[in-house]
């Protein structure tokens, strides 16, 4: 055993869970500021957090289901963008060199470009949401032929006064650069039903994919919000309604020609998967074409499930996770004709946003899937090998920070969206 990891181990009886896991307390990083990430006190073929399970008892499908080797294979050195955004929801990169990240509440879209301060919110959203209504944004992505069309796509919903009767919607505008501002705003999909304040929390869904064939898939969070797992919840078992579902549709808002429901009596027709609780990430993996998806589990149950046509993953009928008082939900952990998620954590890191690397300036990291971690201990980059993870590595350890989207830039970096208005970005030493 290395020094390093004498004291780190030493340090974990010492400190408070998750971050025990991290060696060295640093100061936050000023703006334009950067510095060589620390190496993180695990062995290799550990696992990275000190926490036990919260299901133990529950053993997983198969070996690799769940709590992965630790495995790091690039050094590599954090720098912050900046710290002034907003509540900062997502990032895209535009052809021009600048970035376009959303806001969530109040919803605001903004330039960043190499300085550190975000432009004024963009015009043209102001009669998005309807009258005395406000505007909440969520992802914002540039259309495939963006380069020709100009076409932004997000999602957004509406802060409703008195009450909050509003799901997942998905709308498209015209991005005019030079003008600072978006035009031909059309609403394309809007979720159903609407559901009440109450019932909103986080589980919103709201990430963008598009298919090969320029089709778009849109995550959609059940938005139960009672903890005891019966009506709303079981919406998510259901195909009448929006609600805890993958959704498809056409460039222009049509249920895509290639759903599995399309003829089944009752079903929406825009469904493609269902049964899921709070999915937070999607992402196509470029080198298979597999779709995955992460979503927050109950106690002990963050899930990363690989999305099929017309498949159920098992919300709240099955979950490896356990409710907050720490009993069972539903009938157990797995069930003839429902999905068992490709990996969980346990316990949980709230995963958010992922996406796979393809960049060049870290060709280790090549086909890892990079996801975001709410729970303030980072994001973390998984290697995949036929379908199942083999290695974890939680990263940005020392910012303490609760990231909600990661993306992989042109220039092959990789940047992390952070609460508190903070873009990090990752590069090599
Ligand atoms: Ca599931």
């Amino acid at each position: 055993m290395n020094h390093w990891l004498k004291s780190g181990l030493l340090s974990l009886a010492l400190l408070p869970a998750p971050l025990a896991a991290q060696t060295v307390a640093t100061a936050p990083l000023p703006p334009g500021e950067s510095r060589e990430h620390p190496a993180p006190a695990i062995a290799d073929g550990a696992y990275w957090d000190p926490r036990p399970p919260e299901t133990a008892k529950n053993a997983p499908a198969f070996k690799e289901q769940t709590r992965a080797p630790f495995k790091s294979v690039a050094p590599h050195k954090v720098s912050l963008v900046t710290d002034k955004l907003g509540q900062g929801w997502s990032v895209a990169f535009l052809p021009s060199g600048k970035m376009l990240v959303s806001e969530k509440l109040p919803g605001a879209l903004r330039f960043l470009d190499a300085s550190d301060t975000p432009s004024a919110p963009l015009a043209g959203l102001e009669n998005l949401a309807a009258a005395g209504h406000k505007l909440g944004l969520m992802e914002v992505v540039l259309a495939p032929d963006f380069a020709k069309s100009r076409r932004i796509y997000f999602s957004f919903f509406e802060v409703v006064e008195k009450g909050f009767w509003s799901n997942t919607n998905l709308a498209y505008a015209t991005l005019d650069e030079d003008g600072a501002k978006v035009s031909d705003v059309k609403v394309i999909f809007r979720g159903s039903p609407a559901v009440p304040l109450n019932n909103s929390s986080s589980k919103q869904g709201g990430r963008i994919v598009f298919g090969k064939d320029g089709s778009i898939f849109l995550i959609m969070g059940d938005r139960d919000a009672n903890r005891h797992w019966d009506y709303m919840a079981m919406l998510a078992q259901k195909l009448d309604n929006h609600l805890g579902k993958v959704v498809h549709l056409m460039p222009e808002g049509a249920p895509a020609k290639d759903n599995p429901f399309l003829k089944t009596k009752g079903a929406l027709p825009e469904i493609w998967a269902y049964g899921l609780r709070s999915p937070q990430g999607l992402a196509i993996d470029p080198k298979t074409g597999r779709m995955w998806e992460v979503e927050h589990g109950p106690r002990g149950g963050d899930e990363l499930n690989i999305i099929k046509r017309g498949a159920n993953y098992g919300w709240p009928v099955i979950t490896r996770g356990i409710n907050y008082p720490g009993e069972p939900i539903g009938e157990g952990v797995a069930k003839k004709g429902m999905e068992q998620p490709a990996y969980y954590w346990d316990p949980v890191i709230g995963t958010s946003a992922m996406a796979f690397y393809q960049g060049d300036l870290f060709p280790a990291w090549k086909n890892s899937l990079f996801v975001a971690g709410l729970r303030g201990v980072g994001i973390y980059r998984l290697e995949i090998k036929g379908g199942k993870v083999v290695a974890e590595e939680p990263m940005l350890t020392d910012q303490k920070a609760r990231m909600r989207d990661v993306k992989i830039g042109p220039d092959g970096a990789v940047y992390a969206l952070a609460e508190r208005g903070k873009l990090f970005k990752i590069t090599p030493p």
